[in-house]
């Protein structure tokens, strides 16, 4: 029995973890390796190389974002928003048959985004913004509402829960109760704790160690902890791109404890940890 996600004219598979790729099209990307970006504009044909990579080390997804949301971060425009990610979601649909996914809390970028052919909405802020609940409706796509604690420039001055898991859960039953009510498919919807939004290592961990009570939900589950402050301060490595191991091991976790989606920056790494364990599974059976 196949767990299949519609997406628009495209499916994905849920019955094994899917692995989603973070393609990284913001000029301030240093920690993600590789700035796809030369003399302030990006480089297309280095960004499709990129896409091509992680697909053949076994992307099922290409999450794509023109908004930097690190801790700090400054908005951007909508036009900004558009010009980064518009271009690029066109080039990859073009060439790949591949699934994309906009991380994007943008109403009009949501819009036009659905128009030129992305699979998946990924919303930082759960459709908060002004007309998105309404965009994202429209689009009869998946969306994925992920948690996030006050915004990006203030988020990790001090994070602040009773109950961390609680909170967290309430809030995207409460979002999916509002997206259900503005005609969206439950199915379609995608819940994510947020980690790192707003979050100290504590919040985060405690969130992690609860993966099951999200997937009780119902709900496909999508966990981001690839290359965080939260896999720095748990091994004491400052660098992002030294983070890898901790990564692949934190996503490992998150999957086997039920998380339906992965969003990684080490694509096959990541596939192969999961490929491993895979095998024991269907050993067993
Ligand atoms: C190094 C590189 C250190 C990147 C930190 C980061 C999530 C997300 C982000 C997430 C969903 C990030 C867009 C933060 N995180 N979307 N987006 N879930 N759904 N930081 O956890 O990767 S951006």
């Amino acid at each position: 029995m196949a767990k299949i996600l519609q997406c628009g004219s495209k499916q994905l598979d849920l019955s094994r973890p899917a692995i989603m790729g973070i393609l990284n099209v913001t000029p301030d990307s240093f920690s993600d390796g590789g700035n796809l970006y030369s003399t302030n504009r990006l480089d297309i044909t280095k960004t499709l190389s990129a896409v091509e990579q992680m697909l053949s080390d076994g992307a099922n997804i290409i999450d794509i974002g023109g908004e930097s949301t690190r801790p700090g971060a400054v908005p951007v425009t909508t036009q900004q928003e558009l010009d980064r990610v518009i271009p690029v979601l066109e080039a990859i649909v073009e060439r790949f048959e591949a699934l994309v996914s906009v991380d994007t809390s943008t109403a009009a970028v949501m819009v036009e985004a659905t128009v030129k052919g992305a699979s998946l909405i990924n919303d930082v802020r759960a459709l908060s913004r002004d007309g998105a609940l309404q965009a994202a409706a429209q689009a009869q796509l998946p969306v994925c509402l992920m948690h996030m604690q006050n915004q990006p420039k203030t988020m990790q001055i001090e994070p602040s829960y009773t109950d961390v898991v609680a909170e967290v859960l309430a809030f995207l039953e409460e979002r999916t109760t509002t997206c259900t009510q503005a005609g969206m498919a439950s199915e379609q919807i995608i819940l994510d704790p947020g980690f790192g939004f707003g979050k100290t290592l504590a919040h985060n961990l405690s969130l992690f160690n609860a993966i099951d009570q999200f997937v009780e939900t119902g709900h496909p589950v999508l966990v981001g902890v690839s290359r965080k402050t939260m896999i720095g301060q748990m091994l004491g490595i400052e660098r992002a791109d030294q983070r890898l191991i901790g990564s692949v091991a934190m996503a490992l976790l998150a999957a086997q404890r039920g998380a339906a989606i992965l969003r990684v920056h080490d694509v096959l790494e990541t596939k192969q940890a999961i490929d491993a364990w895979q095998t024991t599974i269907r050993e067993e059976n």
